[in-house]
Parts: C-alpha cells; structure tokens; sequence
C-alpha cells in the first residue's frame, strides 16, 4: 500500500451556493421537512446570503472554504426529453398546465445540498496517490436524478490538473446502485493528511441480503453502491467498513447517514439508532484504523429519533482546530428543542472528546427542506499542492465572498412560491444569471446551456 502522511492536507468544504430557483415543492419522500413545508413561500435570495454568511464566517474562523455554482434549473432540456416541445415559454406553459410535479421536479434547487454531489478519496488513501471523485448518480428521486451531468461538468473543470485529480464514471442509475455521495460516507483518520479509514452507510442491499430494510420510507444508499465507489477509487478491504443504516432511524426521516451521525479526524458522533449493528461497526473501525477511535455517542433517552431529525444535531460540521479541538457548527434548529440544547452543552461539549466549541448558523431556508449545515458542504481533503492546482476561482476569499453577494443581491428574487415556476421571465433570469456567474469563477462552460 502507498500510505505515508501528508502534513499539509487540510480539508476544504465546497459550499454549494444556493440557486435562484431555491422553493419548497416538496419532492423528497422520506424528507420529513421537505414534506412538512411543501407549498410554502421560499426567499431564494435569503436562503443564497444564509449559505454565504455560513461560507464567511467559517473561512473566517480560519476554516478552508470553497464554493460550488448551482446548477441550470429549470432544465428545459429534462422537459423536452419528455416530450414539451415549442418556445421555452410554451414548455413552460404546457409543463405547468400537463404535468404540474415534474415541471416542480425541473425546477428544484436541490444541487445546493452537496454532501450528496460525489464521493471523494483524498490522495493520501489512493493508490495512486490522486484524489478521486464520483459523482453520485441521485438516482431515487427524479429532481436529484438531473444532478450528476452537470455536476460531473463543474467538478472536472474545477479538479482539472490529471497530475493530481481522478474522475469516475457515475454509477449505474438504477435502483441497485442507488448513490447519494458523501452524505453516506466518512472517513475517520488520527488526522486528515494521515492514512484513513472509510466508513460506507447503506440503507439496503440490492442482491441477497436478509431484507432487514425500512417499512415506511425508501433506503437511498445500497450496499452494491458503496461498494462499486471503494472499488473505483482503488480502496482496499482493510481501508473500508460498509455498515448498514439502522432501518427505524430511515422510517423516522434519517434518509442519509450524515443526518444521525457525523466524523470528523479520530471522532464519530453518532445517535443510538444511526448503526444496525452499533458494536460491529464500531469494532471494524477499530480494527483497521491506526490511531484510536473516538466514539461520541448519543443514546436515544438524551435525544429521540424525532428530536434528531427535527433539530438536525448530526447534520453539522465537526471541524479541526489546530490546537486539537474540534468546533461544531450546528443549525439554529438545535436552540430550539430543549433535549438537544442540553445535550450540547451537558454531553457533548461537556464530555471527554475533542469538541470544544459550538457554533450556530441560520440555514433555516435550506432546512426547511431538508438540508443542515452539513447536507450543504463537500469534504475535499486536499495538500498544499492539491489545493495550488485547484482550476477557476472557487477557493473563498473576500473578495470573492463580496461579489457572490453582489451577485445574489442582483439577480435572485425574494419570493418564490410553486406557482411561480412556470414564469418564464425566472428561467430568462436564472441563464442571464448563471452566465454571469460561470465568469465570475472562471469556470469555462458548464451548463447545458453554454454547451
Ligand atoms: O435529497 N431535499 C434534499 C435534502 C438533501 C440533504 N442532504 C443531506 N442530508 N446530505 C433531499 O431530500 C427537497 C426539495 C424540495 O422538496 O423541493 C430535497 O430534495
């Protein structure tokens, strides 16, 4: 095996920028937020400015932080591939009138949630010493189906340099290799420029298996999907555990692992019911890590499954200090139910682990359907070298900070129900915009419509 650390691996998180289609339409299935706010009136440009300030703030705490562009919605190319034909603004209008949830389904903002993008090897665990990408085929809902293109397009372009980047093939878009990227994935490591370990969470198995799954609400991860992206990534069996989901936490609305359970460096905060085998898992960690496993556990009588899935504790980013504390970033949510506030201070932050420090971010738009602090960011564990070789303007600085928010403050609306979808003068508003912006993080052509 070519494992040696790298001292100068720093983890950066992509921030997927929240697109001017930003609305509550709810199409996630097993979402408890997306189904309970559906039909709501979304603020686009909010929620745009909420994911920047949470970009600002962290890249000023000393945090490495980049940026990922939304993508082209709504994508009249998905419309005119089911048979909408004529002007934009006659698709529009039929897909309005004909089939209401797919022009709803065309038009979602769902890219923003990039912890579901791709899965991503960090150099340091490849066999070729390259990062590897993946990106996740979303293949269970027909919104986040339209994703992976696009995202395929932006990061090649954005992890160009073939000295030091390796992309994949998408999965097969089929049930069996149901993907949703790094929501499912963590890596746990003394440190992250030290060799690590990937833990793989699976919601079913598609072939045998013991049919043990969730009764309610769809299992989005397979065991074969998981399996196939350690494969391409060249990862070898005492690199990776591939643990299954508990099946009550899914039917209680946990539909990715990063909901119930969060790693970061040697530290894995998780829920009681995030693991079906909690001691297993925990044992084949232990078994392939090199430096001891910290395990931060939150039984089920200090925070319920509903408390876990209405505040979004898990859904947060645990980050590295360098004075070896870790900070965690939770969503405002968590203020407001009181056994998960008392669990921050008098467990977690109180308990003999590294977090040290809680901070709390306003993502309430992005919540409300579903996505945390943690849903919206990328992990890319990247050297000095890696990070130097990083193509097009995407790494935040504030300068750039200060013109994405000119930007938003430019183009996006302030109110955006369902209905409004079908308007032609957003779809006309969302390319100018995009346009611009691929400009402004010299990104070269990404979208279907500079194709
Ligand atoms: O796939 N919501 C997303 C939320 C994804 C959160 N990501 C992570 N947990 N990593 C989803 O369920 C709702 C869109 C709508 O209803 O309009 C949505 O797709």
């Amino acid at each position: 095996m070519s494992q040696t650390p790298n001292p100068t691996v720093r983890e950066v998180n992509f921030d997927g920028l929240v697109g001017p289609t930003h609305n509550y339409s709810g199409l996630a299935h097993g979402n408890v937020a997306s189904m309970t706010h559906e039909g709501l009136v979304a603020n686009p440009r909010e929620a745009a400015l909420q994911g920047l300030e949470k970009m600002k703030s962290l890249m000023d705490a000393g945090y490495a932080q980049g940026v990922l562009p939304p993508q082209q919605r709504p994508d009249l190319g998905a419309l005119r591939a089911l048979g909408f034909t004529g002007s934009d603004a006659r698709v529009l209008a039929r897909a309005a009138e004909e089939a209401p949830q797919v022009l709803r389904a065309v038009c979602s903002a769902s890219s923003m949630w990039t912890a579901n993008a791709a899965t991503v090897t960090p150099s340091v665990d490849a066999p070729d010493r390259r990062v590897h990408f993946t990106p996740a085929n979303l293949q269970s809902s027909f919104h986040r189906y339209l994703e992976p293109a696009t995202t395929g397009r932006v990061l090649a372009s954005m992890f160009r340099d073939e000295r030091f980047f390796a992309h994949h093939p998408v999965l097969p878009s089929t049930p069996a290799f149901s993907d949703e990227g790094a929501a499912n994935h963590t890596r746990l490591a003394g440190d992250h420029g030290e060799p690590g370990v990937h833990l793989y969470v699976y919601g079913r198995q598609a072939f045998g298996g013991d049919g043990v799954e969730p009764k309610r609400f769809p299992a989005r991860q397979t065991l074969e999907a998981s399996q196939a992206v350690a494969r391409q990534h060249g990862l070898e069996a005492s690199q990776t555990v591939f643990a299954q989901q508990h099946p009550e936490a899914i039917d209680a609305g946990v539909f990715h692992n990063d909901v119930i359970a969060v790693g970061n460096g040697p530290v894995l905060l998780y829920h009681e019911y995030a693991f079906r085998d909690e001691q297993g898992t925990l044992d084949a960690l232990r078994a392939r890590m090199a430096s001891p496993l910290i395990p931060v556990r939150v039984p089920v009588e200090a925070v319920s499954l509903d408390d876990a899935v209405a505040s979004y504790l898990f859904n947060s980013q645990l980050l590295s200090n360098p004075d070896g504390t870790m900070t965690l970033v939770v969503p405002g949510e968590c203020q407001e139910r009181e056994a998960v506030w008392r669990c921050l201070q008098d467990h977690l932050l109180a308990g003999n682990n590294p977090i040290a420090e809680v901070v709390v971010k306003d993502v309430k738009q992005s919540m409300r359907n579903g996505g945390g602090p943690a849903c919206l960011r990328l992990r890319v564990a990247l050297s000095d070298e890696e990070r130097a070789a990083v193509s097009g303007r995407v790494l935040l600085d504030d300068a750039l900070h200060g013109e994405l928010t000119a930007w938003v403050e430019r183009h996006y609306r302030d109110r955006l129900a369902p209905a409004d979808l079908a308007d032609p003068a957003l779809a006309h508003e969302t390319l100018t915009a995009l346009d611009e912006l691929t400009r402004l993080l010299k990104l070269g052509s990404v979208y279907p419509f500079q194709l």
